[in-house]
């Protein structure tokens, strides 16, 4: 199986360049964020919750996140692999899929880490937040939370996966189709090495 964490700062493009990679490679696409939006679109109980810390520019605690990936890797079985986007966003939640991934008899094969500049980011979302109307792309106060956030949390997932041996910085500025190749560069050299 090929199973990718696509990495990086909010705004990074990880949703973007999933969209592509799933096409070319034949993945299955896991998105936490869309999954909660989707639980908040249809107002259930845990969309509720996940909304208003979502809104605040904070992550949802991780248990609710594990139990969400959990259970969508189940109902998966037959998969060629995986693009978990935006997944694990928190050590723990990079241990909890390690071990989830083992008792399926397969592993994380690389994270792949966009590298954007901050002022791209905060560019790209602000405008986003206007064409989308999405709330947590509202206003630079929630967007520069989301960036302190990542800083915080989850930017140490990179020595979590380096240590492992698995760590590939990839550039992540220029157009979405330039940096489409970047990733697959790095792909396709993996899959050439096993
Ligand atoms: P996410 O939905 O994961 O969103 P994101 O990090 O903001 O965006 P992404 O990097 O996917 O950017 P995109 O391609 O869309 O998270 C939202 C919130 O959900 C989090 O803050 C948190 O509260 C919660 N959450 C999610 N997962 C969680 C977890 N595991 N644990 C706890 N909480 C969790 O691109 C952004 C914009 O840039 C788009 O408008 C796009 O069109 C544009 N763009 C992309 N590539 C571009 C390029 N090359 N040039 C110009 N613009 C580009």
């Amino acid at each position: 199986m090929l199973n990718i964490v696509l990495f990086g700062p909010p705004g990074a493009g990880k949703g973007t360049q999933s969209q592509k990679l799933i096409e070319k490679y034949g993945l299955i696409h896991l998105s936490t964020g869309d999954m909660l939006r989707k639980e908040i679109s249809e107002g259930t109980e845990l969309g509720m919750k996940a909304k208003s810390i979502m809104d605040q520019g904070i992550l949802v605690p991780d248990e609710v996140v594990i139990g969400i990936i959990n259970s969508r890797i189940d109902s998966e079985s037959g998969a060629n692999g995986f693009i978990f986007d935006g997944f694990p966003r928190t050590i723990p939640q990079a241990e909890a899929l390690d071990d989830l991934l083992q008792t399926k008899g397969t592993e994380i094969t690389t994270m792949l880490a966009l590298e954007v500049d901050q002022q791209e980011l905060v560019k790209r979302l602000l405008l986003r937040g206007e064409a989308s109307g999405r709330s947590d792309d509202a206003n630079e106060e929630v967007i520069s939370q989301r960036i302190a956030e990542y800083e915080d949390k989850t930017a140490p997932l990179a020595k979590y996966y380096n240590d492992q041996g698995k760590y590939n910085g990839v550039k992540g500025m220029g157009t979405v189709d330039e940096i489409f190749s970047n990733l697959c560069k790095e792909i396709d050299g993996l899959t050439e090495v096993n």
